[in-house]
């Protein structure tokens, strides 16, 4: 029998179909019938097979006991976890819980729709979630510029013809922030008919495919985007569309990029000055281009001022909201309806003062919460499928700080480097086990389509998935913290109603009127067409800021920034067979080559002595890793990359098979963009030097 759903281990949204039989996987292809990703699928599409089969995957509720894990039944685990909850916050304060919400909450219904409830129920100042270890910048910049922090213009990618990758590899990746199934196909058709640039202090395997790639200095994003910026001011560039009439702040936007002089951004930057020049005259000439930075421009040290700078290089091009240009999708389900339009600063973070963001602290702040003694200290933290201690930077130290924790409580089906501390592990379904409708990624998709996938296959006894996790853990939450009769009522009732049901409303409210019955009818998903213009009705205050005081203010810490020398910065790595922390474990993404590796310029090596093959030990003042180097000219002088997303601290069964599985994070300093509180984890400085085979074993 054929079933269809879409895929959910990353962002491209594709369409598979799987062959099932007597309760079997038997193949995982793509659906050829699915209009978005026309039977485009990765290798990676395949473990979901591996992961619902998987031996190893936890499937009962596992209380640790010392050394040793015991399996309980699930309302027990749900009741045990609402009474530590609530004992913890009556014994301390409400701050003394803390919620980290990891990256595959964003494809899971089930906890899109229940996990905020829960979370809003724990009255706890200390949330945090993976989203300040990557998309912060496009979401505040979103909020300040166009009023709703989902308001992410996106690249009209079927239609334009000119277009300019910073800081992302979607073949690596399959796309981000940009969710478009079969990338590779779509940048070689731009290629083909126009100009593919990659901005990218690594030759990738995007930048291979393109026309032109500039090898930046990480770090340096923001100087070179004020380049452009300068160049369109000076050379009488600025498009005279409509986006002038609903858009303030011009002029100041304009002091802001004249405050560089191209030397100084050549400096900066080591990208030729006529380069920056070319680019600028071409990008504003074409009438169909589209400028995108992605992971590289967010996580570092000017990642938010970098951001805006790209939103204003579109607008003030005049390609946005055009079709060809960059435009906001128009999803069957709205988002924007669900979730607030953001908030800045209403409060802070305990110990360093850090302003939060829609209701959520820095995770750079996590451990000096839990270590720091006082009122409103983290003593109790639930990790909701997240892996913290590789995913954020110093993660070596969070780990001996979760350690300290009264009450550790993982939702994750592995022991992974985080969960294997905790003093409970909460078990989801398998992802094949559950219905899935994207509510994320259709807003933020080159497309507007929508899809239904049903469950794969019934639930098996005993399994929970992570909504009904989260439900439940409301409705017990709410009992005993006594909640209003009413408000427990809504629960009980939010809890009976099935994730699909909440869909059909929202799809029935929704811009397209389509019905559930027409998606059960249609299972390969139905097409609603391309983006197209909405600005400004959609704009929650009708108008776009240009330029958002927060990063023009930035301008002065830019001027401190000191001039690129001689040492060496890392930057992370992200391979088509990886998935952030997990799936290290499937064996067909784990095969052949060792992909644990320090890429590394030959020549570079040379002068560090360092052998192709043999090992390097790189440090920071934050600790030292040792890993096997390979050279690679692809890599711009002065600048290394290693993978990012393993150690061989997680449980036996959850590790690769790889040697020298090594976290990137344990060397990266505790740092974040002071204008945006997000992770500084790209561009950090980096000592390196060759370690000796004797030394080692
Ligand atoms: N140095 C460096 N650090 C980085 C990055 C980088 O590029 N460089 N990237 C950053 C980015 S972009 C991100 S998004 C973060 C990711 O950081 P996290 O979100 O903290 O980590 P993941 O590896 O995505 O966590 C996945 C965990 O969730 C579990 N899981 C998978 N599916 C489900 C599910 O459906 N339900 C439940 N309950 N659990 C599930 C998996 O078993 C795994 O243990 O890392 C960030 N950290
Ligand atoms: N196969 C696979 N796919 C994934 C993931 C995965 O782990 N594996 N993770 C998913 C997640 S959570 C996310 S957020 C997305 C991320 O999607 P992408 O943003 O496409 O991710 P990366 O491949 O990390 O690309 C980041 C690029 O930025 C470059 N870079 C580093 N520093 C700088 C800098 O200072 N300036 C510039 N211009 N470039 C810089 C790096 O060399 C790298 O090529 O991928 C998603 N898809
Ligand atoms: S590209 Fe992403 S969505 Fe498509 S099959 Fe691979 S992992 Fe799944
Ligand atoms: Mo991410």
């Amino acid at each position: 029998m054929e079933k269809y759903r879409t895929c959910t281990l990353c962002e491209a949204m594709c369409g598979l179909k799987i062959e099932v039989n007597n309760g079997i996987v038997q193949s995982i292809k793509g659906d050829e019938k699915d209009p978005f990703s026309r039977g485009h699928i990765c290798p990676k599409a395949l473990a979901l097979k591996d992961l619902h089969e998987d031996p190893n995957r936890i499937r009962t509720p596992l209380l640790r006991e010392g050394e040793r894990w015991i399996p309980i039944p699930w309302n027990q685990a749900i009741e045990w976890v609402a009474r530590k909850i609530v004992a913890l916050q009556q014994r301390y304060d409400e701050d003394a819980f803390a919620i980290y919400a990891g990256n595959p909450n964003v494809h899971n219904l089930g906890s899109m729709l229940y996990l905020p409830t829960f979370t809003r129920l724990l009255k706890t100042r200390n949330r945090f979630s993976a989203s300040s270890v990557d998309q912060w910048p496009h979401q505040q910049v979103a909020f300040h510029m166009y009023g709703h922090q989902f308001l992410v213009p996106i690249p009209d990618l079927d239609n334009l013809d000119l277009f300019v990758i910073m800081g992302g590899n979607p073949l690596a990746s399959n796309g981000s922030m940009m969710t478009a199934p079969d990338l590779r196909t779509r940048l070689k058709t731009i290629r083909d008919r126009g100009h593919l640039v990659v901005i990218d202090p690594r030759q990738t395997e995007t930048a291979k495919l393109a026309q032109e790639h500039l090898a930046i200095r990480p770090g340096s994003d923001a100087f070179f985007l004020s380049g452009i910026l300068r160049y369109f001011f000076e050379n009488n560039l600025i498009d005279q569309g409509a986006w002038q009439s609903y858009s303030e702040n011009l002029e100041a936007l304009h002091t802001f990029v004249s405050a560089f002089s191209y030397a100084e951004i050549e400096r900066h930057t080591q990208i030729p000055t006529v380069d920056l020049q070319r680019l600028a005259q071409r990008f504003a000439e074409a009438p169909r281009a589209a400028w995108y930075g992605r992971v590289g421009v967010s996580t570092q040290k000017f990642g938010a001022t970098s951001q805006w700078l790209i939103q204003a290089i579109n607008l003030v091009a005049g390609k946005f909201d055009r079709p060809g240009g960059v435009l906001f999708p128009n999803p069957a389900a709205p988002l924007l309806n669900f979730i607030s339009k953001g908030h800045f600063d209403r409060w802070q973070s305990r110990v360093s003062k850090w302003p939060e963001f829609s209701g959520e602290l820095p995770l750079i702040c996590l451990r000096e919460e839990i270590e720091t003694e006082g009122p409103g200290q983290i003593r109790g933290l639930l990790v909701a499928a997240g892996n913290p201690v590789v995913s954020n930077p110093d993660g070596a130290r969070l780990e001996e700080a979760l350690q300290k924790l009264e009450f550790l409580v993982c939702v994750d089906f592995y022991k992974n480097e985080t969960s294997r501390h905790a003093h409970l592990i909460l078990p989801p379904a398998s992802p094949l086990e559950r219905d899935h409708f994207d509510l994320i990624f259709h807003q933020l998709a080159i497309r507007n389509t929508v899809k239904y996938s049903p469950p794969t296959f019934p639930r098996s006894e005993g399994s929970w998935d992570d909504g009904q996790i989260y439900a439940a853990l409301a409705c017990s939450l709410a009992r005993l913290k006594k909640r209003p009769w009413k408000e427990r009522l809504r629960l009980a009732y939010m809890r009976r109603i099935s994730p699909a049901r909440q869909i059909a409303w929202a799809l029935k409210r929704g811009p397209h009127g389509v019905s559930m019955k027409a998606l059960r009818e249609n299972p390969h998903g139905i097409d609603l067409g391309p983006l197209e213009p909405q600005a400004p009705a959609n704009l929650p205050k009708g108008k776009v800021d240009l330029a958002p005081a927060r990063y023009l203010a930035d301008l002065e810490r830019m001027k401190k920034e000191p001039q690129p020398c001689a040492e060496f910065v890392v930057v992370g790595r992200r391979h088509l067979l990886n998935n952030n922390s997990w799936l290290r474990h499937i064996p067909h993404l784990t095969k052949g080559k060792n992909r644990m590796t320090l890429h590394i310029h030959p020549e570079d090596a040379q002068t560090l002595n360092l052998a192709n093959g043999g090992l390097a030990q790189v440090s920071t003042q934050t600790g030292s890793i040792t890993v096997l180097v390979e050279t690679d000219t692809a890599m711009a002088r002065g600048v290394v990359s290693l993978p990012y997303g393993f150690s061989d601290r997680a449980e036996p069964e959850t590790n690769s098979l790889f040697a020298h599985q090594v976290s990137l994070n344990d060397i990266i300093p505790l740092a974040a963009d002071a204008c945006s509180g997000n992770a500084i984890l790209n561009g950090v400085a980096v000592e390196i030097k060759a370690v000796s085979e004797a030394k080692n074993t």
